[in-house]
This record gives C-alpha cells, sequence and structure tokens, in this order.
C-alpha cells in the first residue's frame, strides 16, 4: 500500500531534518539497549514517604536528553544556556531572535542547523500548514466565552483523525518504525499551531477579523502577521516559543504529553493533554494570572506604580488566600534564566512601561517576603513573572490568552520528546501506587526515620 508520507523503507527521499534524525537515532539506540538490558538492575534512587505522597519531587524516572533542568543554572537546551540558543542560532534575516524552525532542528538533531538547515525546516513546516476548515467549524460551534486553552485543546484534539502514526500502527508497522510517523504527525500539527492559536485569538478579541496567514513568513513572523500585531511582536514570538519550548519532562505538561503517548495514543491525543496540563494555575496559566493580580494591585492603587512599602503590603495580602503567582518552582532555587531572558528583553525593549515597573517592584519585595514566610523551597521568579508585561506592552491584553503561547511554545519542545521517546522504545508509564496502611506499615517496620522500600 503507498503511504502518504516518507517512511526510511520506502525509496522517496526524506527531508535533510528527518534523514539526519534517523542517523542520529540509529546511533542513539544501542546506548539506551545496552543500559535497559545490561544494566537495568543497577540502582539510580532511593523513594521517600514524603516524594511518594507529595508530588515525587526529584524521584529520578524519566529520561529525555533534549533538554536539562540544573536547579541553579536552570534549563539548557541541548547543552546550551538560553543566552547560547540565542547567540549561535542562525537569526530570522534582519530581525534580532533565531527562527523556531531552526531551534527545533537543534531539539531535535542536538545540533545547530546552518543557514541551509533553517531553510529547509521552515520550507517542511511551510508545506504542512494549511488548516482543515473542520478545526475553525469547531471552534466557532465553541460557546465564545470558552476559555483560549479549552479552544487549543478542542483543536487539536478533533485533528486526531488525520493521525498517521494510527494509520500506520493499523497496518502492522515494526516497533523499529514508530519513530517515523511519529515525526510526520508531529510535523504536521506544528506546522498548524500558529494558525490554529491566532485563529482562536481573532476570533474571540478581535471581533472574528481573522488573517490570513502569509507564505512567506516563518512561524514566529507568521503568527505575529495572523494575529495582527506589528514589529517586533514577530521577535517577541519567536523569543517566546523558544523559551517555553521545553524543561526537562517532569513538568506537569511534558509529563503528560509522554505519559499519554507512552500508551501510543497519537501526537495528537498527547498534544491535546500536555495543554490540559498546561492549563492549571500552578503550571503554565500561571502567566495569566499574574497580570490578573497585577491589575487588581494597579486597580486599588488608581494606576500609579506602588511604592515597595505598598508593594510589600499587597504580597502579605495576597499571601492570605492563595501563592503568588510567577514565584516559586519544584525544581528551580534560582531566578529562572527564563524569566531574566525576557527581562533583558524588557530592559531593551519597554523600559519604561508601566507594567515592566510593577514587574520590577516586584522582583525586589517577593523574595524576601517569601523568605521570611518560610515555606517556598525556592522564593525567585519563574519564566510566567515575566511574560504577560511584555505581551501587554504590544497590545495584547486579553491576558487569559497568554497560556496558549506557553502552548504553542511548549508543543516544540514535547513533540521532540515524543519523537525521540518512539525512536528509543520508551516503554508504556506505569508506576505503582501503594495504600496508606502499607506507608503506617513500612513506617512501623523501619522504626526510625530511615527510608525502606515498600
Ligand atoms: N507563593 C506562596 N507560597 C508558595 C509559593 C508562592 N509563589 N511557592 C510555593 N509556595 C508554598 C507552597 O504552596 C507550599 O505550601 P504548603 O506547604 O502550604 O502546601 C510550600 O510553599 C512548599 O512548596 P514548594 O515545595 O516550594 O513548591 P512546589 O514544588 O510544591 O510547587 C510551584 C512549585 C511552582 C507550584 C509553587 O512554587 C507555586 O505555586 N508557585 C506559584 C504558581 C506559579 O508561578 N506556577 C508556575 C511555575 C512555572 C510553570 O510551570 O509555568
Amino acid at each position: 500500500m503507498k503511504s502518504d508520507y516518507n517512511s526510511p523503507n520506502q525509496e522517496r527521499a526524506m527531508s535533510n531534518l528527518k534523514e539526519k534524525l534517523f542517523e542520529k537515532i540509529k546511533a542513539w539506540r544501542p546506548r539506551t539497549t545496552k543500559l535497559l538490558k545490561e544494566y537495568g538492575d543497577v540502582k539510580l534512587d532511593d523513594v521517600t514517604i514524603e516524594q511518594c505522597i507529595g508530588g515525587m519531587r526529584d524521584i529520578k524516572c524519566l529520561v529525555t536528553d533534549i533538554s536539562y533542568l540544573d536547579p541553579f543554572e536552570g534549563i539548557r537546551f541541548r547543552g546550551f544556556t538560553i543566552p547560547e540558543v540565542l547567540e549561535k542560532l542562525p537569526k530570522v534575516k534582519g530581525r534580532e531572535m533565531p527562527s523556531v524552525e531552526g531551534f527545533f532542528y537543534l531539539l531535535l538533531t542536538g545540533d545547530v542547523p546552518t543557514a541551509g538547515d533553517v531553510d529547509a525546516v521552515t520550507e517542511e513546516f511551510r508545506k504542512r500548514r494549511q488548516v482543515p476548515k473542520y478545526v475553525f467549524d469547531v471552534l466557532r460551534a465553541m460557546p465564545r466565552d470558552s476559555h483560549p486553552m479549552t479552544m487549543f485543546s478542542a483543536a487539536i484534539l478533533c485533528l486526531q483523525r488525520e493521525s498517521l502514526f494510527v494509520k500506520r500502527y493499523n497496518e502492522g508497522m515494526s516497533k523499529m518504525d514508530y519513530w517515523d510517523p511519529m515525526y510526520e504527525d508531529a510535523l504536521n500539527l506544528l506546522a498548524k499551531l500558529p494558525e490554529i492559536g491566532a485563529y482562536i485569538f481573532r476570533l474571540k478579541y478581535r471581533g472574528d477579523k481573522i488573517i490570513a496567514p502569509d507564505a512567506n513568513l516563518d512561524f514566529g513572523g507568521n503568527f505575529a502577521h495572523m494575529m495582527g500585531i506589528e514589529k517586533p511582536y514577530d521577535d517577541v514570538a519567536r523569543l517566546y516559543f523558544i523559551l517555553h519550548s521545553d524543561h526537562e519532562s517532569g513538568n506537569v505538561s511534558a509529563h503528560t504529553g509522554h505519559l499519554v503517548a507512552s500508551a501510543l495514543s497519537d501526537i495528537y491525543y498527547s498534544l491535546s493533554a500536555m495543554i490540559d496540563g498546561l492549563a492549571g494555575p500552578l503550571h503554565g496559566l500561571a502567566n495569566q494570572e499574574v497580570l490578573r493580580w497585577i491589575m487588581g494591585v494597579m486597580d486599588k492603587m488608581g494606576g500609579k506604580t506602588p511604592t515597595e512599602e505598598e508593594m510589600k503590603k499587597f504580597v502579605w495580602d495576597t499571601l492570605k488566600t492563595q501563592v503568588i503567582p510567577g514565584y516559586g518552582h519544584a525544581v528551580l532555587r534560582k531566578t529562572d534564566p527564563r524569566y531574566m531572558a525576557q527581562r533583558d528583553f524588557c530592559l531593551k525593549h519597554l523600559p519604561n512601561d508601566p507594567i515592566f515597573a510593577y514587574v520590577d517592584v516586584l522582583y525586589k519585595v517577593v523574595p524576601p517576603i517569601l523568605k521570611e514566610q518560610g515555606k517556598a523551597k525556592n522564593p525567585w521568579p519563574n519564566v510566567d513573572a515575566q511574560s504577560g508585561v511584555i505581551q501587554w506592552h504590544y497590545g495584547l491584553k486579553e491576558y487569559d490568552f497568554y497560556t496558549v503561547l506557553f502552548g504553542i511554545g511548549r508543543a516544540l519542545g514535547v513533540s521532540a520528546n515524543l519523537i525521540w521517546d518512539r525512536g528509543l522504545g520508551y516503554a508504556l508509564e506505569r508506576p505503582k501506587s501503594v495504600t496508606t496502611a502499607m506507608l503506617e506499615e513500612v513506617v512501623a517496620k523501619a522504626g526510625s526515620k530511615t527510608p525502606v522500600k515498600a
């Protein structure tokens, strides 16, 4: 049967990216196989009762080579820090930021692309960009006050009928080929996300005045164009998608994507679920919460920037009922370098923005307060504390849309991971649960604080 995508088993030429990826996967497989087959019983970690009940912090039970999060240094994508990524990747012509396509090449292959490589990936995305009309029909059928993340997740989910992975699986493909239709599905979906995101935005917040895509623009440039926001918003979009792409595998969105895909669900199911996990206020939705909270403070201040003393009072009052959005992290123990990259952008492009002034005062007052309160393990700001102010500055004031931007970025990293998961044949995820009585029994047997395996 003739397949409608390029498979390594077929004679049709693969794209540069796919060919290179296939070489990398083949070279990597023996490492994973050897670890599993020869050293599978080597112990990696102990698990405490606190970790078992308390959200599995720090338990090492996921593998990814696409990014690594050091608690004190922050994220590295394929070994590169954020400043290194921004410096090393080829820039879009005449713009400050690298293209999203080039960054995706780095995530997928681990190599810095040449300008020619970037052009080839840009072309790959361009070919796959057309969003089927039924997606827009589904979005239009939804109540207009649906949250943008609900609409985004639904749009991705309804595309599931396009899955090539499902087709090939039903045809009985070999496990060694799983990565191939996953790659095809991932690129087909990623290429459509900017238009889907911009469509939701214009449908909901710009009187349904939809802007058609421009075939000559790159991922970030086209998104800015369809949003109807002038330069340098194209660079904001590129920066934003790159910064939010990946944060190793344990965060809720990446982990959800991995978990769902581990059942051999296709990328549409996996990414729709990933978006649902991102939509929680303790995770990606925090970027909307930050702006909502700042607006509340601003209202009370009659628009005036509060003094540090006034802001301290707002922070303490907030702590009576909720967490301070944009502060704290489950892994990081210092200011998030994604926060710093956006702060640098603000200092360069919008130093006098009134909301940036708020964010700046918060940076001074929140960490000492969280330290004094003594609960949060990390009193420093995360990515979400700084991201809304940039959007607001460029006219995107509908802050409940902000997490969709996070979602488009996160889809890049999660997709790269899922393709590699398939390439290396990662297993169905199925941790073991215990009962409370079992934990109590373990404690009774231990008779001390020494952790004992259940
Ligand atoms: N404000 C107030 N209290 C905070 C806090 C904050 N920003 N961050 C943590 N705490 C509290 C926790 O609620 C917890 O309190 P309880 O013991 O009463 O339950 C205590 O400090 C210990 O928490 P922790 O171990 O430091 O943090 P966790 O790993 O449990 O949670 C996170 C991490 C991000 C959910 C938490 O710091 C938080 O709620 N931050 C605010 C929301 C936010 O910005 N989320 C976005 C994170 C980045 C992202 O994923 O996008």
